[in-house]
């Protein structure tokens, strides 16, 4: 036994992640979150959406594991013992997942596939005609391990791509852009917005009314990014209006979404219960215990977060 580490998963697959890590790493003994035992011996935790204050708790962690790509659920803990390195978790599999995704979607609302199955609720045959995908400008807000995943994906179905990054870049097929002149440039072009961003204080609330409003008439918005991203009261009045033409939401501020959310019934939101690139232990583990394996022996880890970068 060289270590010990706990996890922290929501409680219905949380036994399974548990025997799935302790299987991939027999040389550290693994255990639930509630049972760890000698806290002060716990040397990695693996968490989605830990309690806030909790990870404090373990006073000698080496590191924390995010149980996904996205690091916002650990850094929110106002108690986050801020000098611990922090993992997330990226591979093959949830990019595959999230073009699967984004391509499902970004296809619904280019073929108008809301319009056909209303038609089909009133009898009526209703032949919609769409322009080819090389006619539809698609934006991806987010270039970074998923985004530029889908974008090249979106580009090889022939949609024309648009990205949005931080930092300049530069993708075979894909129109780039970056910084804020780079976003006022690419909204008046987003029939399809995708937000594949990180949750960070430079993006929260970053689908907003104002971002709205810069979007051609109808467009419609995907957000797979979090749900702090969109401005929930913002998205009703757009899509009423006829400004926006749909949306598609993984991702919400509180999840699930609250009995009566009027999100639940609106025509013309498509809610999914964040499972776009979901994890699971058959594919997450894998990289979760080769990712602790090489940081354990000092090795480089790139999934390593820059936690200066915040995302
Ligand atoms: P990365 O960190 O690899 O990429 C983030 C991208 O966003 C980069 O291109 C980065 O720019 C860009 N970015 C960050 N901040 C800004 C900013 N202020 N302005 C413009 N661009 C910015 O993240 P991933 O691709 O791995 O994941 C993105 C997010 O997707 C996750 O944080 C998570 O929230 C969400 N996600 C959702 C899932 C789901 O199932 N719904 C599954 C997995 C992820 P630059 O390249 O210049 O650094
Ligand atoms: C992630 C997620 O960040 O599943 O990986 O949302």
């Amino acid at each position: 036994m060289t270590g010990r580490l706990v996890v922290k998963v929501g409680a219905s697959r949380a036994e399974w992640w548990r025997e799935t890590l302790q299987g991939l790493l027999p040389e550290f003994e693994c255990r639930d979150w509630d049972d760890a035992g000698d806290k002060t011996t716990v040397d990695y935790a693996v968490v989605w959406r830990p309690p806030a204050g909790g990870l404090k708790t373990f006073p000698n962690l080496k590191c924390i594991v995010s149980m996904g790509a996205g690091i916002d659920h650990v850094l929110v803990d106002p108690e986050l013992p801020k000098h611990l390195p922090i993992i997330r978790t990226v591979g093959d599999d949830l990019r595959q997942r999230m073009r699967e995704y984004v391509a499902l979607h970004v296809l619904r609302f280019h073929r108008r596939l809301p319009d056909i199955m209303a038609a089909q609720q009133r009898k009526e045959w209703d032949q919609v005609i769409t322009p080819p995908a090389p006619e539809r400008r698609v934006a991806v807000l987010g270039l970074g391990n998923m985004g530029a995943e889908v974008a090249h994906t979106l580009a090889g179905l022939g949609f024309d791509v648009h990205g949005w990054s931080r930092s300049p870049k530069t993708l075979e097929g894909i129109t780039c852009h970056y910084g804020d002149a780079g976003l006022s440039e690419l909204l008046p072009l987003a029939e399809i917005l995708v937000c594949l961003l990180p949750l960070t204080p430079a993006t929260t609330g970053i689908l907003s009314k104002d971002l709205f409003a810069q979007l051609p008439g109808g467009a419609c918005v995907i957000n797979v990014g979090r749900g702090g991203h969109l401005v929930e009261e913002d998205l009703i009045p757009a899509l009423d209006s006829g400004h926006l033409g749909g949306a598609t939401l993984d991702v919400l501020h509180e999840e699930p979404a609250p009995e009566g959310h009027p999100f639940w019934t609106h025509p013309k939101i498509l809610l999914t219960p964040h499972i776009a690139s979901l994890i699971d232990p058959e594919a997450g583990a894998k990289v979760i215990a080769e990712n602790i394996r090489r940081f354990d022996a000092g090795e480089e880890v790139p999934a390593l977060v820059d936690l200066a970068q915040g995302y």
